[in-house]
């Protein structure tokens, strides 16, 4: 795709790519003035998981205008990277491949348009801040990356969590278990110190994706904001940090520069998540916001995360979708394709198709699906036959092909996924289904078909739908 004046890529520059969803009529303009509490959620949600994304003008409270649902698409994530929609896990998993056998670094530039202005004072009530759910604890930052250190070797980490206002210059944060954050902040715990960190707000697909990348694709020796420079076409810019010895995003909307005591705490929660439900209130790190840079005519970016889930589904499903093909297609023959399906809330439930080469290689997809993300908690394979992106398709698959005495795999007392209910303290059981039919295939199996027939060749009169409806 086409760059901007700077020659920076639209998917780089969050100001470009608002741009560029207006001209091609795929921006909803909420012209009236919106309260960032409850309304604004309220009526994006009323766009969610259709083709245009929603940006609010005027919000009450702040100059600023917030920005939503990049993600609530695939359909327009396809035409922003201007692929078809159903190559994007390829199209990720190759750009995330390509980082790993020759990175590209970030390169470190002089100034940015995050730099045009920093406030002389730090005041959060001045952002246009949302609060989503009836029951959400505060206003949240949740489409911010986080950018951070090694306290040990130095590698720096991307990632996305979610940051709850507690006061004018302090947040709170939810870093789940197993996070490169959470191991960072228990190496400053143990080295005395506190850990810098910045939180870069209004950001493109390209950086998302990269700080969403899990860390079975991206391990902690890895410096993985190399992987945006991929999916950009050229390196990631950077500006160095003016209080904090770690670096922002120069395209970035927003750039806080934060910092994490090790030990301090503060009520997070409750927050509606990509679930469903609402993630409990517990003591979580607190954060003070050192200071605050912006561009001269900033947008805020938020993400819908708790209402249909569908914009997270796509952020974090579409990364985990990517990994997981990735590594089945190095592990298990003849895997062909696979699917985060949206009622399993975009990152627990896989779908797998699978082109069988041998007996047993179902059931092998079955054991490398689930140690390459352990925030599965289902996994269904079904033959090729089977479009993976259709529930029914999938269910017709396990009501016609599965065979429940030795087609169902249990796996106890396993890590899973926090925010699951069914994983209190990250503790559970999994389930994996083998719909494919027997191997070697028999004709019992054989899907009908009738024949491909172009309509036009016939004369043929339907009748007018409003006449029927007397
Ligand atoms: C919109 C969104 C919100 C997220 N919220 C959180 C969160 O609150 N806490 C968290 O630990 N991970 C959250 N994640 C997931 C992590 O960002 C993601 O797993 C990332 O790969 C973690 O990086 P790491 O492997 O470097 O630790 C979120 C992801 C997205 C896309
Ligand atoms: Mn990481």
């Amino acid at each position: 795709m086409a760059g901007n004046a700077a020659g920076v890529p639209v998917v780089a520059d969050l100001g470009a790519i608002v741009k560029w969803l207006d001209r091609r009529g795929r921006l909803v303009l909420v012209r009236s003035e919106v309260d960032p509490a409850h309304e604004l959620a309220g009526i994006a949600s009323r766009f969610e998981g259709g083709p245009c994304a929603v940006l609010f003008e005027r919000v009450k409270g702040s100059r600023y205008p917030v920005f939503t649902g990049l993600y609530w698409s695939r359909e327009l994530l396809g035409a922003l990277f201007d692929r078809p929609e159903r190559s994007l896990p390829q199209y990720v998993s190759q750009c995330i491949r390509d980082w790993q056998q020759r990175p590209v670094a970030p390169v470190m530039v002089d100034t940015g348009p995050v730099l045009q202005v920093t406030e002389p004072r730090v005041d959060l009530s001045k952002l246009p801040i949302p609060v989503h759910a009836e029951k959400d604890g505060g206003p949240y930052f949740d489409a911010g990356v986080v950018i951070a250190r090694d306290p040990e070797t130095g590698v720096r980490n991307a990632s996305i969590q979610r940051f709850m206002v507690i006061g004018p210059d302090r947040l709170a944060v939810n870093i789940d278990a197993g996070r490169h954050l959470e191991t960072y902040l228990e190496k400053a715990a143990a080295r005395g110190e506190s850990l810098p960190f910045t939180l870069n707000v209004g950001v493109g697909p390209g950086l998302h994706f990269c700080a969403a990348t899990p860390a079975e694709a991206a391990p902690i020796d890895t410096d993985e904001l190399g992987i945006a420079s991929e999916f950009h076409g050229q390196p990631l810019q950077l500006v160095a940090g003016t209080v904090s010895p770690v670096e922002m995003v120069a395209h970035a909307m927003f750039a806080l520069e934060c910092e994490m005591i090790p030990g301090e705490l503060h009520d997070e929660g409750p927050f509606a998540e990509v679930t469903g439900y609402y993630a409990t209130v517990a003591p979580r790190p607190l954060v003070h916001v050192r200071r605050i840079h912006r561009r001269r005519q900033p947008i805020f970016q938020t993400i819908l995360s708790g209402l249909s889930g569908v914009e997270v589904f796509n952020s974090v499903g579409l990364l985990g979708e990517a990994n997981v093909l990735a590594l089945l297609q190095k592990q298990v023959p003849g895997v062909t394709d696979v699917y985060f399906s949206h009622g399993g809330c975009g990152f627990y439930h896989a779908i797998v198709q699978i082109a069988q080469k041998r007996a047993g290689w179902a059931k092998q997809a079955l054991m490398a699906a689930f140690a390459a993300f352990p925030p599965l908690k289902m996994v269904t394979v079904v033959d090729d036959d089977v479009d993976i992106r259709d529930p029914s398709e999938v269910e017709w698959a396990m009501a016609t092909r599965l065979n429940p005495e030795h087609g169902i795999l249990r796996i106890d007392k396993v890590f899973g996924h926090g925010l699951n209910p069914s994983f209190p303290d990250y503790f559970g059981s999994k389930v994996g289904f083998d719909a494919t039919r027997p191997f070697p295939p028999t004709p019992a199996y054989d899907r009908a078909k009738v024949r491909a027939v172009p309509l036009d060749a016939f004369d043929i009169h339907v009748p007018d739908p409003a006449a029927r409806s007397q």
